[in-house]
């Protein structure tokens, strides 16, 4: 570790500036990965007492800090080395601002002066351009005394009004320089009220009451806007005062428990194509609602009602009849306000007509779950699984993959509010062990990661993480020998395996074991079953390969339509 000469006599550094500036603000865990030039900044972290988590990756490790956002509503910081792992990085701070998520992505970088003459740096490169078009603002600091100010920036913009990603840059240069301690101390910036309460306009309220009650029938779609809000009182009392059927987007599961009468989730196309409006709260109308519109929305005129902190986000798709723009709590303590104590649900013609479709969906998945093949099939597998997060409600599920993504989500109940973490907005493979490592260090709670194969192997080799750490993290990789399905052959003959297949009877276990934690082979569901109940009585690091048939599944999951047709045959 260098000498810290700045810890004598009057002076202070740039890494006494950004540790006591984080710490000022409340930010105490750090998720990277270490080198030139932010390693002793690291060192130095975990010497004034913050938790330091070093990665394998820094895509992990920007997950991590993705999600630790998302969970905490205060910004998951990640911090990189120059160019290479900075580029690591992007994708994870990206993918925060796609989510909505509270994220400050830290990268040192090399010299400006050297870097914009271009004249060929250690991993030299124009950081701050490449981050901007991707995060929501991207800031550089080049003087200590600018340090406690960047910070304060990069927090306030992470965290207000729509939450989402911040690039801040820290030369090599700046961690070194010094100045004056007191004058330096002065220069800290707590931020007061990060993310201010937005109160909605009376009349936005007014007008969204007033759709509702004209509505013959409603729906409303809580989104992971609506979990990250952490206002779930009011969302649950919201919803059981109107009496109106919810759905529930995937990362929203549990923000009332799956269970819940009024809960639409197993009558999903019902309800989407027979509601005549349509209220989201922290939901977009994005791809994963067919954008509002279309086959999925039927031919019944719609009217919607958003409630969103997102201004820009009204009429994005389709008109919204009532925007109510402001910060979920305060939207939806004004709407329970304005609704009275006289508000009448909806006709019975209606809910009943969704209960009995949620009731016929899942008396017939019921059977589907109890079978005990070998080797297993989705159904099988997932119907143990489910059992233990019915028994443990707490324990934070992760989930990735196609088939083990859309099969999790409709099979495994969610009880409790922001207990489901996922592929998110992009649908991207690799944010499983970033996100599983940052749940766990978030909220100490157990953590079950359902993993396709081909999803944990983006960051497969952070279960040495998990194990450094011995994090309560129980992996299960749902082993069917590739991307969708083990069984496609090459269409040429030739001797290379078809593009989506991996090695056959892999043992991903053995991995785990690699890092001493706990590796089990499971091939039944009642195997499993015993082998996760066991990681999760123990909160040892385990990794259950759990063997599912290699024709089981489907192309794409429930997704496959998405993919391109082809038009014309190949010329040979
Ligand atoms: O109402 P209907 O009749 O319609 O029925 C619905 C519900 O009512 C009902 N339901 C229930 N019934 C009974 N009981 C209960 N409790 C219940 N709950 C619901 O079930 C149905 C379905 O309900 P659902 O799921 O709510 O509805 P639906 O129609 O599916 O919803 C639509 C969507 C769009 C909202 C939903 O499908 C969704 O959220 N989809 C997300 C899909 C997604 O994001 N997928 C991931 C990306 S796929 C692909 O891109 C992959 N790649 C490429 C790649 C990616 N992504 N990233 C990067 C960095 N590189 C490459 C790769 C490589 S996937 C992939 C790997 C895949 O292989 P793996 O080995 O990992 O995984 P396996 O496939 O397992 O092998
Ligand atoms: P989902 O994928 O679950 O449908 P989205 O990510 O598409 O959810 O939508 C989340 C929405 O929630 C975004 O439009 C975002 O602006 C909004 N949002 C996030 N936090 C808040 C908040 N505290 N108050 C109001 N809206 C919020
Ligand atoms: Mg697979």
């Amino acid at each position: 570790m260098a000498e810290q000469v700045a810890d004598e006599g009057n002076l202070t550094d740039g890494f006494n500036l950004v540790i006591d500036a984080l710490k000022l603000n409340d930010i105490n865990t750090i998720y990277n990965v270490p080198g030139i030039p932010i390693t002793d900044l690291g060192r130095y972290m975990q010497a004034a007492g913050m938790r330091v988590l070093s990665f394998r990756h820094e895509q992990n490790a920007g997950y991590a800090a993705a999600i630790a956002g998302y969970l905490t509503q205060k910004p998951g910081v990640c911090m990189t080395v120059s160019a290479p792992g900075f580029l690591n990085g992007l994708t994870a701070l990206a993918h925060a601002t796609t989510n909505c998520f509270p994220m400050i992505l830290i990268s040192g970088s090399s010299e400006r002066e050297i870097v914009d003459l271009q004249q060929g740096d250690y991993e030299e490169m124009d950081q701050l351009a490449i981050a901007k078009p991707l995060c929501k603002a991207a800031y550089r600091v080049l003087h200590a005394e600018d340090i406690g100010i960047g910070i304060a920036r990069a927090i306030r913009s992470a965290v207000s009004g729509r939450p989402g990603g911040v690039y801040l840059d820290f030369p090599a240069k700046l961690l070194a320089q010094t100045m004056d301690a007191a004058a330096g101390e002065q220069s800290l910036v707590q931020v007061i009220d990060a993310a201010p309460r937005q109160l909605p306009a009376p009349e936005s309220v007014a007008r969204a009451l007033d759709v509702l009650k004209g509505a013959e029938r409603p729906l409303i779609i809580l989104g992971k806007g609506a979990a990250y809000a952490q206002a779930d009182d009011a969302i649950r009392a919201f919803v059981e005062k109107s009496g109106v059927p919810y759905l529930p987007m995937s990362m929203a599961k549990g923000l009332l428990p799956d269970t819940h009468p009024q809960s639409a989730g197993a009558a999903r196309s019902l309800a989407l194509k027979e509601s005549d409006t349509v209220m989201l709260i922290g939901a977009r109308l994005n791809w994963l609602l067919s954008h509002g519109k279309g086959r999925t929305w039927g031919d019944k005129p719609k009217k919607f009602i958003q409630v969103d902190i997102e201004p820009r986000e009204m009429d994005s798709n389709v008109e919204i009849a009532a925007p109510v723009v402001g910060d979920i709590g305060s939207c939806i303590a004004a709407l329970l306000d304005g609704m009275g104590d006289n508000w009448s649900a909806p006709s019975a013609d209606w809910t009943g007509a969704i209960r009995e479709k949620v009731e016929t969906n899942v008396a017939r998945m019921g059977p589907r779950l109890q079978n005990n093949n070998i080797p297993m099939n989705y159904q099988g597998a997932l119907g143990a699984l489910r059992t233990i997060i019915k028994e443990r409600p707490d324990a934070i599920l992760v989930n990735e993959g196609a088939n083990t993504l859309d099969f999790a989500r409709s099979i495994i109940d969610m009880y409790k509010p922001r207990k489901r973490l996922d592929v998110g907005t992009w649908g991207v493979m690799g944010v499983g062990m970033g996100t599983a490592i940052a749940a766990a260090v978030e909220t100490g709670n157990q953590v079950l990661a359902i993993e396709g194969d081909s999803a944990f192997g983006f960051s497969g080799m952070e279960i040495e993480t998990i194990c450094r750490y011995e994090l309560p993290v129980c992996v299960v990789v749902f082993n069917n020998g590739g991307i969708y399905q083990g069984a496609g052959v090459n269409p040429s003959g030739g001797s290379d395996p078809a593009t989506t297949v991996f090695v056959k009877d892999s043992r991903y276990d053995k991995m785990m074991e690699a890092f001493g934690g706990v590796g089990v082979n499971a091939t039944s569901p009642d195997e499993l079953s015993q082998a996760v109940n066991a990681a999760m009585d123990s909160g040892k690091p385990t990794l259950v390969n759990a063997v599912i048939d290699e024709t089981a599944g489907t192309e794409s999951g429930r997704i496959g339509n998405l993919n391109p047709q082809r038009v014309v045959a190949q010329k040979t």
